[in-house]
């Protein structure tokens, strides 16, 4: 088998496929011509169980259609080399978004054939007090189920905002949404439909709920059939942080586009961020009448990292300062990217401050701690077959977002090094998505000859369409899974890579969500503002 980026491959990039099972490869161009052919020495890769090698065609630069063959009649699916070979995926992961807003009809000129009514209009009450009801009107489904969670909702938006920060040409394109030719750049207008409802959830005194779903989760039902009640659940100190640093990161994006909203956004983080330095921790557990996803982290120390960063970004006022210092003193890993885990985003907002807003040696320091896991992660992509930064155990649910994640830290590197070994390790960790694995397929919607077909997705599983909603990103190979479809009994030999099923009812290998979107976007749009 030879796997490769369906999505394809820019003209003088590095170029890489991997091979196994067999080590002479052709190269042909889409009209049969043969264009390269070589040997390779196969060597065991732990990660897919296969004897395996890399294949690197960097040589071959002119535009073109092609496909790889070997002796035994294979025939790998056909890709492009272009200049634009990434513009459709990154168009339709942007859409992505759009396609999970709740509360609003998608007409047919924006959705197409997946055009559907609106749903959960009714509103929700706060948990303890059915008479408290609120609107809760807007905001993007989670995932495949119709839930709305601060804390991911935060770390989705702060992707595509700081991706927008650092790269606004990439990211400026027309999305065809309602609000397509308005007074916003369309990506804009699609964070604001989320940072709207996050702000609904902060209470009169700071405080932010943590999410808003139904009491359980709803059936395989179109979205505006889920007639279940929206429960608010209490406030937590984690959802009260992401909601800190991102409405002041929005604030100072928003500000040359529209002034008084800009300013409604950094009241909104103030009044928060008095809150969280005068509360203790309060962690988010499940209250026991409520059984969805609980986006539990026993730590809130990384959240109120990266609010102080943005506060102090903000106001520079010092009590953020104090926080960014009493943390630096804890040891945490500071370029994680995950909901879990947000000290990274933190960093990142401390990093394209510049030199001196922080201060030199702050920068530094943080500097120095992003290169040293940008520099384990290249090592660890250049010793494999596949050239991904992941190792079998590291294969967790949501694994596909470890690898966008991994790719956006090497990003962020090469942005600060110009080093463009970087580079290309990013560029491998997008192969992989896009085909370069084990399972040769491409994990995102629509994108390349053999794309996965069957996300756990209620609206998709629903609509009575065949094709999936396009530019959607699985959640990958899990090393332990643990739904019915990708029963972990039937996966006890399987390799990690391979740890995935194609299948509706996988949840834990084959879901999608709006963070394993967003580090897509972020990764597609660096890679097209080169
Ligand atoms: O959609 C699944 C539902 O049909 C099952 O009854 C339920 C059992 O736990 O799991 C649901 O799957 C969840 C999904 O829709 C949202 N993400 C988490 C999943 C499992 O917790
Ligand atoms: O993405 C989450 C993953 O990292 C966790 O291991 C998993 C189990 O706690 O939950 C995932 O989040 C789900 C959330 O709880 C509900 N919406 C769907 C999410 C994706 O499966
Ligand atoms: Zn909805």
């Amino acid at each position: 088998m030879i796997y490769l980026n369906q999505a394809g491959y820019a003209p003088n990039s590095t170029k890489r496929a991997t091979i196994t099972g067999n080590n002479h490869y052709n190269l042909f161009s889409a009209d049969g011509k043969k264009i390269l052919s070589g040997e390779c020495t196969l060597e065991f890769d732990e990660n897919s169980g296969e004897n395996a090698a890399v294949i690197d065609f960097s040589e071959v630069t002119e535009e073109g259609r092609y496909f790889f063959a070997d002796e035994d009649n294979f025939r790998s699916p056909e890709f492009v080399i272009s200049k634009n070979h990434y513009d459709q995926a990154l168009r339709d992961s942007m859409k992505m978004f759009y396609f999970q807003r709740c509360g609003m009809e998608l007409e047919e000129k924006y959705a197409g054939v997946y055009k559907r009514k609106a749903c959960h209009c009714g509103g929700g009450y706060i948990l303890g007090d059915r008479f408290q009801r609120r609107k809760m009107l807007g905001g993007w489904h989670d995932a495949g189920d119709y839930g709305r969670y601060v804390t991911a909702g935060a770390v989705a938006l702060a992707h595509l905002l700081y991706g927008y920060e650092m790269f606004p040409g990439a990211l400026t394109l027309n999305l065809n949404i309602p609000e397509s030719g308005g007074s916003l750049p369309d990506i804009l207008a699609e964070c604001k439909y989320e940072l709207d409802w996050i702000l609904d959830m902060q209470d009169e005194d700071g405080g932010v709920h943590h999410k808003c779903t139904s009491a359980s989760f709803c059936g395989f039902i179109m979205p505006d059939e889920d007639d279940l009640d929206m429960v608010i659940t209490p406030v937590s100190s984690l959802a009260t942080a992401d909601f800190v640093a991102i409405m002041a990161l929005a604030s100072r994006i928003y500000h040359k586009f529209d002034e008084p909203y800009s300013n409604t956004l950094a009241a909104a983080a103030r009044k928060s961020w008095t809150w969280l330095i005068k509360n203790p921790s309060f962690i988010f557990e499940n209250p026991k009448e409520v059984t969805t996803g609980t986006y539990e982290d026993l730590c809130d120390a990384d959240e109120r990292f990266w609010a102080a960063a943005e506060m102090y970004r903000l106001d520079k006022n010092e009590d953020a300062m104090k926080v960014i210092l009493g943390t630096m003193e804890l040891h945490l890993s500071m370029h994680c990217l995950g909901w879990a885990d947000v000290a990274g985003l933190g960093t990142l907002s401390i990093i394209n401050s510049g030199t001196d807003f922080f201060g030199k040696d702050l920068y530094n320091r943080l500097v120095m701690k992003w290169l040293d896991e940008a520099d384990r992660l290249k090592l660890i992509s250049q010793s494999n077959a596949f050239g991904i930064t992941l190792r079998p155990i590291e294969f967790t649910w949501g694994s596909n977002m470890v690898i966008l994640m991994n790719a956006m830290i090497l990003c962020v590197a090469h942005k600060l090094t110009g080093d463009d070994s970087y580079l290309k390790s990013a560029q491998y960790q997008l192969d992989y998505i896009f085909g370069r694995n084990a399972m040769d397929l491409s994990y995102v919607t629509g994108i390349g000859e053999r794309a996965f077909k069957h996300p756990h997705l209620r609206p998709t599983a629903a609509d009575n369409i065949d094709a999936p909603i396009p530019g959607f990103v699985s959640g990958g190979p899990n090393f332990r899974p643990c739904d019915e479809a990708a029963n972990p009994d039937n996966m006890s030999d399987v390799p990690a890579m391979k740890r995935y099923a194609d299948d509706v009812r996988s949840y834990s290998t084959n879901e999608i969500t709006i963070y394993w979107n967003s580090p897509l976007v972020f990764v597609l749009g660096y890679m097209n503002s080169l």
